[in-house]
């Protein structure tokens, strides 16, 4: 899954994207390199980021969205609000990314409408402005599996077709808890449906490898996912998808 940002403030590329031209440049560029599917976010949802309205949010996203549509790439749509979510839905958009953790019951509601399957991510609190409060847990993967089981039956009795568990890396997570997550990432894909992560440039990865420019944290990101892929993961969200695909195919080739 390659990200497309039509954002001024993502925390890696904010601002690139937000002319039409340049996010449809880039989402083919993203597709010639082996992205599968185009994940396109208009609000930031980077620890402190400010909420963005369904309007302003809409604004951006529907021109860059009908044109990655006309590519005939499969898209995602990150959003965690109902209204921009079914505008995006009603466009043509396959795949609903709701960065909200289904805190909202009218996500599942309108993937089930509109026979999308849903990304069901585990997040502490709906609010990037407060989420890294909330970063306390007895037992981090204890608590990420509690809330995607629950979250999971919601989907479902809602009548969502296919439901992918995140774990939500960085999402009100300490870089300890992030790394704890991805080393027991068998308990979460032992649920049983298919696991999407995004570890992608990320902050974790900054202080793991000690690179601080997000743009360079391609090889260490590579490695952050490899671990996940062998750990049962079967969807990357990443920013750099020619690497990934190099790494992958060799790494496919390995375990044919
Ligand atoms: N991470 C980000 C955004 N959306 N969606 C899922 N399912 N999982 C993630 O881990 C995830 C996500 C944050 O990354 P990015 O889009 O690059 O940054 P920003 O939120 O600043 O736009």
């Amino acid at each position: 899954m390659g990200v497309l940002n039509v954002t001024p403030d993502s925390f890696s590329d904010g601002g690139r994207f937000m002319d039409v031209t340049a996010a449809l440049t880039h989402a083919q560029k993203l597709a010639q390199e082996g992205a599968d599917i185009i994940d396109i976010g208009a609000e930031s949802t980077r620890p402190g980021a400010e909420p963005v309205s369904a309007a302003e949010e809409t604004r951006r996203l529907l021109p860059v969205l009908e044109g990655v549509l006309d590519l005939g790439l499969a898209v995602s749509v990150d959003t965690r609000k109902p209204e921009v979510a079914a505008a995006a839905l009603k466009m043509g958009a396959h795949l609903l990314n709701d960065v909200g953790g289904l805190q909202n019951e009218q996500m599942a509601a309108l993937a089930a409408e509109y026979g999308a399957a849903l990304v069901v991510m585990h997040t502490p609190v709906n609010d990037p402005r407060t989420m890294m409060q909330h970063a306390r847990y007895d037992d981090v993967v204890s608590a990420v599996i509690g809330f995607l089981e629950q979250r999971v039956e919601k989907a479902l009795a809602l009548g969502v077709p296919e439901v992918i568990l995140d774990p939500g890396f960085g999402f009100g997570k300490t870089t300890e808890q992030n790394l704890e997550l991805l080393r027991r990432l068998r308990e979460i894909t032992a649920l049983g449906r298919p696991v999407l992560v995004g570890l992608s440039r990320k902050r974790t990865i900054g202080e793991l490898s000690g690179v601080s420019d997000p743009q360079q944290r391609v090889c260490s990101s590579v490695a952050a996912h490899l671990a996940a892929v062998q750990r049962g993961a079967r969807l990357l969200r990443v920013h750099d998808v020619a690497a990934h695909a190099q790494a992958l195919a060799v790494w496919d080739a390995m375990e044919a």
